[in-house]
């Protein structure tokens, strides 16, 4: 078995005290940390998700395999970002209201990080309100970005969203969403500026509103 292919099972089966050295092993055997990262980490939530779908995994499976997920993403966290400054402006990043899923927001977070933001992350279960004094306590906020993974808080995006747009200081920045349900055809019905489908073209999405 592969590095990467043993990183991906052990996510799966949620072996938590052993990623770390998979991760570690892997980058020191030469793997590339964005294919660790997208083919070992990302493809194996899949895999438990779907088989959650499918009703052959539960959420203690889910959540253990999350947590396995974010310390092998702690792991590699330093071969993949260059770490924070803040020559582009600041982010707000966070999941909306009802959702605690973060595992994709925190990749979204990191690789705007390694490009050069600064990152203010809300966290989960954010709410309007919350993002509301996010952006006021911070003057120099260019992007808003929302993520939600489950179909029952998309609503609550919406709604975010649309007491976001009331501000006045809305010209000052951007707002992108994304997250699993999220489409681009959503994203503009709600009034968002941008959708991006995964954390890389998170990243040049929000290079393209500068
Ligand atoms: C891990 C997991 C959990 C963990 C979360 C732990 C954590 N700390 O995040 C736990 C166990 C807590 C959990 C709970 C639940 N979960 Co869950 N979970 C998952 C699972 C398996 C993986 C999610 C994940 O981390 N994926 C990996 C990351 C990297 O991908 P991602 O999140 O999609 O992010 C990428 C993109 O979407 C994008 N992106 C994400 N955010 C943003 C934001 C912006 C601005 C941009 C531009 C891009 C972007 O970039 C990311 C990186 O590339 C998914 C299955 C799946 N296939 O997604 C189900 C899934 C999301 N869960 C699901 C469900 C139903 C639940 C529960 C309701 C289960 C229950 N009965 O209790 C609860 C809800 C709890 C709540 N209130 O939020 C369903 C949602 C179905 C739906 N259509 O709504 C899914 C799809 C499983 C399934 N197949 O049915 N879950």
């Amino acid at each position: 078995m592969s590095g990467i292919d043993e990183i991906a099972s052990a996510i799966e089966t949620g072996k938590i005290k052993l990623i770390s050295d998979l991760v570690l092993e892997a980058v020191s055997s030469g793997d590339d940390p964005m294919e660790i990262l997208n083919r070992g980490m990302i493809g194996a939530m899949r895999i438990i998700g779907d088989r959650f779908s499918r009703g052959e995994a539960f959420v203690p499976e889910m959540l253990i395999s999350a947590k396995t997920m974010k310390k092998g993403v702690d792991t590699l966290k330093p071969f993949l970002s260059k770490g924070a400054t803040s020559a582009n402006g600041q982010v707000i990043v966070g999941t909306v209201s009802g959702d605690v899923h973060d595992i994709g927001k925190n990749l979204v977070a990191m690789m705007i990080e390694s490009a050069g933001f600064e990152v203010i992350d809300l966290g989960i279960d954010v709410s309007a309100e919350q993002f509301m004094q996010a952006i006021q306590d911070n003057e120099n906020v260019r992007i808003v970005a929302l993520s939600t993974l489950l179909t029952t808080t998309m609503p609550a995006m919406r709604a975010i969203v649309a007491q976001i747009n009331q501000l006045s200081c809305r010209n000052r920045f951007h707002i992108m969403v994304g997250g699993s349900p999220i489409t681009e055809e959503f994203a503009r019905q709600i009034g968002a500026d941008g959708y991006a489908p995964d954390a890389a073209s998170a990243v040049l999405l929000a290079q393209s509103f500068e």
